[in-house]
């Protein structure tokens, strides 16, 4: 046979050899679409095991209950029915008692980090009533899940399922597959995504492991250093009311980035009720009261706790609390 004739042969073979060759591979069947390639790239990125990382994923289960809590409608109630859910006379009350039974630790975290402890507390309050309710849903199946199996929201999922991957094991609370916390995969008493872990949760109790489940000073210094690395300025307002005269200018949407002078706003007719510096950066939010519109001058650290999350509702209810809280402080501390 002339040589170019064997060199076909064998071409025309050549997918018959591959595919003898690829079958006699061992098979890694992904329990999860797209599993193994997001195990390469962990094993890649941090020199962990697969065979381990896959024993991990292999045990996550798919939950349906997770991607329902995901599609329940987002709750568009008024400000006057979501306020009331978080400003209970329970959650002001644990609150103060909270603030008072662990005082030196906040008000010396809250100094080294400038960020006022009374808002520490209320994001805990709001979070998880003070550690009460951090949840149930094992994290690495409600990672699983949203990142494998709920398209809508696949690439921010699978990212956060990623970093809790690759976090290394003294930035959690116990074993990776023993971690619980809410539906979505938030971990702890303020309720930290992987990705916020990894950023910016911090070891205070100098312990050598962060544990935002069981070291109080660890869940405080984290949220505080959350706060401020999203730019809280220490002793800066966060809202204030505004009192629209007849003839204010209507103004678009309430935009988080504060967006004019506060003696901008005064000159189109809303007024401060109380003394306010004018060249404070300001944006107007209008919220539905119990008796009608409320409008609301909004600064830069009500801007930073919209970074937790971004509902200028939740920012709100952080921000009443907060106050709430401080006021049954002094007036607890008036008694004594
Ligand atoms: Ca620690």
């Amino acid at each position: 046979m002339p040589v170019n004739a064997v060199t076909r042969r064998f071409r025309s073979l050549f997918p018959l050899v591959l595919l003898l060759i690829v079958a006699s591979m061992p098979v890694f069947a992904d329990t999860h679409p797209g599993q193994s390639a997001l195990v390469q790239e962990v094993a890649r990125d941090t020199g962990k095991d697969p065979v381990a990382l896959n024993a991990l994923l292999d045990q996550a289960k798919l939950q349906q209950s997770i991607i329902d809590a995901m599609n329940r409608p987002a709750e568009s109630k008024p400000w006057s029915a979501y306020r009331p859910i978080f400003l209970t006379p329970q959650r002001i009350d644990d609150g103060v008692a909270f603030y008072r039974e662990h005082r030196a630790l906040l008000e010396s975290i809250g100094k080294q980090y400038g960020v006022a402890p009374q808002y520490i507390v209320a994001i805990l309050g709001v979070e998880t009533s003070y550690g009460r309710n951090t949840g149930k849903y094992k994290v690495l199946d409600a990672l699983v899940t949203l990142g494998f199996y709920y398209p809508k929201r696949a690439k921010y999922f699978r990212q956060q399922l990623k970093t809790l991957l690759e976090l290394p094991d003294n930035h959690l609370a116990g074993p990776l597959d023993t971690l619980a916390g809410s539906y979505a995969g938030a971990q702890g008493w303020g309720q930290f995504m992987p990705d916020s872990i990894r950023d910016y949760a911090v070891d205070a109790d100098g312990d050598g492991r962060i544990d935002l489940m069981n070291s109080l000073p660890d869940i405080l210094a984290s949220v505080a250093n959350y706060f401020a690395k999203h730019g809280w300025v220490d002793g800066g307002p966060v809202a204030a009311r505004a009192q629209p005269d007849g003839a204010a200018k209507p103004l678009g949407d309430w935009q988080a980035k504060p967006q004019w002078p506060l003696e901008q706003l005064e000159a189109w007719g809303y007024a401060p009720f109380q003394h306010l510096n004018p060249g404070e950066p300001t944006s107007l939010l209008t919220l539905d009261g119990l008796s009608g519109p409320e409008q609301w001058f909004t600064f830069n650290n009500f801007q930073v706790i919209t970074t937790y999350n971004r509902s200028p509702m939740y920012a709100m209810a952080v921000n009443q609390l907060a106050q709430a809280i401080m006021d049954g402080v002094r007036s607890a501390d008036r008694v004594q």
